[in-house]
């Protein structure tokens, strides 16, 4: 033995007993579970090729770590023991050296028991929290964690929480005591939900489901753990003073008692024989892995006969009737290389990790979304950390936590860049706006920064091309988002010397049959195919003919359609609407101060600031210029200033099946008129509008003394409003 071997067995038990500190007592590992495996296994091989090395607190020598102090702590009549794990031999060129591991599994059963293939219980390996619940005459009494196997921790109150966690067993013929074991875990749509939550508002959000279950049944107060909806399955049962503490003879018929009492055992538990059938078993299993509900980090293998599982009996620290056989790991380390800011469709700007790449749960990640800035501060990621990416089942990969152990020397906190990397525009802080009315603005927590660079940004050309050529815009039929891709893409248009591809909307009313001509041709060289709506020859000058032809019929339209398609943030067609009504041409919007703006009835503040910034921006005005100068045009006509508020401080009800107009057009037109429209009737309605079909509300109304108004009455009276 060299002293070498002795260091290393120090330094890993040492590092070893520190995660398992972070793992059970804080629910909050640093480093991924396949790395702690690797670093046990390390010193398992170690120990067994100097047995002189083991000592008494080795890691190896038990099964879990002791808890916190913050539960009594319960001792398990029956030790809660682990299992063994096998990983597969992803080197190996054929199945029998992949799958080694579980042969000897299987052939140290057969050599043993002298069965020629015998049957196991298959089930699923979820990635929970393993706890122990006893029953007595039916009745749940007590739960506990596992804890170091021998002693755990009481959280029964926690646990009767658990909505999936019988109270009182059903049917009948339970044994008067009953242990129950399984795993407490949290749908994966639960995790999730709980960490959009958790991000939106700033909040800590959870590593993984793992540690979100173990975290949430190791609160103190039990209303928190009802909080968070956990889950259960069984998949273990003992009789507790009974001479061979099984239920019944084989396990597979045990679970399914356990089911008729009313557990939860997971509908994925079957059985299967012989090496060939757990493999089977694996496979099908591992291909339904991301579509489950729930994480599951393998399946696990055991012996389905009792007697056999009593004559096989334990190792230290296992039973050798049962082993885990383990799936690529859904977390991994790696280094953070850099960040880069992506621009969509919309301008958002959004922030990417680049890695090195990692090999996660079977597929090689090597960018991850960061979402926005907020997500980088609350994981303080920097530039050359080491961060744990997790990738399970149809969700994206993503950064959890970085290990900041390993954070290099003069690591600084990263910034968000000031201006838009693709086109050079100020990135803009916006706050999404969840909720207007005229005298509030309710905006949703998290911040995003967006390219200001508007129409003139080629990140966001494609989406405003497409806006601009929709059918409620300027309605160019025929110009979809294959063709955007490709003119926003290729150098079809000419220019002296030089190509360049569509630059802004305006372009479109320049466009040429040969410049149509050329796109094709690029298309077709680029991708070695046609946009389905380009075929060849004739159909493909009649295509050319049918573009310029739609594109120029787009040139007459009206003010609200082409405000509308100027694509102005917020400003949706309603908003369209009212501003070409208020001001009536379009020198006047542009002209429009602040104040003016925030005169119309549908124009809040935040949007009346955005309309302002849009006209401000010299790149926008360009473009409009252009667009007039390419011809297109609309009629002006005199402003239409609604008399303010006729309806001013009052509150309506819409109810019923309203006829001419539909109860958002209802709604809109009232809100104009400075009414408030309320969902319920109560003293403070001023008027009910009902159509037919009207129920309760109408009642109520009736009960109120409340005037009621006809589709007709309200129409008649929307009439007289209009100046
Ligand atoms: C999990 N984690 O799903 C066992 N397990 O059996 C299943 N764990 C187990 N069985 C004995 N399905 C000890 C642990």
């Amino acid at each position: 033995m060299t002293a070498n071997a002795t260091q290393r067995a120090e330094q890993l038990r040492a590092e070893l007993a520190e995660h398992n500190y972070r793992y059970h007592v804080l629910d909050d590992p640093s480093i991924p579970d396949a790395e702690y495996d690797a670093l046990l296994r390390e010193l398992i091989a170690l120990e067994t090729a100097h047995p002189e090395l083991q000592t008494e607190d080795s890691p190896t020598q038990r099964v879990g770590a002791s808890g916190s102090r913050d539960f009594a702590e319960v001792e398990h009549e029956i030790p809660m023991l682990s299992l063994d794990n096998a990983f597969d031999d992803v080197s190996a060129s054929d199945d029998t050296g992949r799958f080694a591991a579980i042969a000897d599994f299987v052939r140290r059963i057969t050599t043993r028991l002298g069965l020629a293939e015998p049957e196991f219980s298959v089930e699923p390996k979820l990635d929970g929290l393993a706890i122990s619940l006893a029953y007595e005459q039916g009745v749940f009494v007590r739960g506990a964690t596992r804890g170091d196997g021998t002693k755990g921790e009481d959280v029964t109150a926690n646990l009767r929480t658990i909505k999936t966690i019988p109270l009182r067993l059903r049917g009948s013929g339970w044994p008067q005591r009953l242990e129950v074991r399984g795993e407490v875990y949290m749908p994966r749509a639960a995790f999730e939900a709980y960490n959009a939550k958790a991000r939106d508002s700033g909040e800590k959000t959870l590593a993984n489901p793992r540690n979100g279950a173990a975290g949430s049944l190791r609160q103190k107060d039990p209303q928190e753990t009802a909080k968070r909806p956990l889950a259960f399955y069984a998949y273990a049962v003992y009789l507790p003073a009974t001479p061979e503490q099984n239920l019944g003879e084989r396990h597979s018929a045990a679970l399914a008692q356990l089911r008729e009492w009313g557990f939860p055992v997971s509908p994925e538990v079957d059985t299967a024989r012989g090496l060939a059938g757990l493999v089977a078993y694996y496979r099908r299993i591992g291909e339904r892995r991301d579509g489950l509900p729930y994480d599951i980090d393998g399946v696990v293998y055991k012996l389905d006969d009792y007697a056999g599982q009593r004559q096989m009996g334990f190792v230290s620290r296992a039973p050798r009737w049962a082993i885990a056989h383990k799936f690529p790991a859904q977390e991994q380390s790696t280094e953070l290389l850099g960040i880069d800011i992506q621009i969509g469709r919309t301008g958002a700007a959004t922030p990417v990790a680049r890695l090195k790449p990692v090999q996660v749960a079977g597929v090689t990640v090597s960018n991850v979304t960061l979402h926005n800035a907020d997500q980088i501060s609350r994981l303080d990621v920097r530039i050359g950390d080491s961060v744990i990416v997790r990738r399970a089942g149809d969700v994206i990969p993503e950064i959890v936590k970085i290990v900041p152990e390993r954070r290099p020397e003069g690591a600084v906190p990263w910034q968000f860049p000031t201006a838009c990397p693709v086109c050079g525009s100020a990135l803009e802080r916006v706050q999404k706006i969840k909720k207007q009315t005229k005298s509030e603005t309710i905006y949703e927590d998290s911040v995003a920064w967006v390219c200001s660079g508007g129409l003139f940004c080629p990140a966001q050309r494609k989406e405003s091309l497409f806006h601009f050529a929709a059918r409620r815009a300027m309605d160019i039929e025929g110009l979809g988002g294959e063709i955007i891709d490709d003119m926003v893409e290729l150098p079809f248009l000419r220019c002296g010397e030089d190509a360049h591809s569509l630059r802004s909307p305006a372009d479109l009313y320049l466009l040429q049959l040969d410049d149509l001509v050329e796109l094709r041709r690029l298309s077709q060289e680029r991708s070695g195919n046609v946009p389905e709506t380009v075929k060849k020859g004739k159909v493909a000058t009649r295509w050319a003919e049918n573009l310029l032809e739609a594109i120029a019929k787009s040139r007459a339209t009206t003010l609200e359609r082409f405000l509308f398609a100027l694509g102005i943030r917020d400003v949706g067609e309603s908003t369209a609407k009212a501003l070409a009504r208020w001001f009536g041409n379009l020198d006047a919007v542009m002209a429009a101060s602040l104040d003016e703006l925030r005169a119309i009835p549908d124009v809040g503040p935040v949007v009346a600031g955005r309309i302002s910034a849009f006209f401000a921006e010299a790149h926008n005005r360009e473009v409009i210029a252009a667009l007039r100068a390419a011809g297109v045009h609309w009629p002006d006509a005199p402003p239409q200033r609604i008399a303010e508020g006729a309806l001013a401080g009052k509150t309506v009800v819409l109810t019923g099946t309203l006829e001419a107009l539909s109860r958002d057009e209802a709604k809109e037109r009232l809100e104009s008129l400075g009414a408030k429209v309320s969902g319920s009737v109560s003293k403070k309605t001023d008027f009910v509008v009902a159509g037919p079909g009207a129920g309760s509300k109408l009642e109520k109304a009736a009960e109120l003394g409340i005037e009621v108004w006809d589709e007709a009455r309200l129409l008649a009276f929307l009439a007289e409003q209009l100046p």
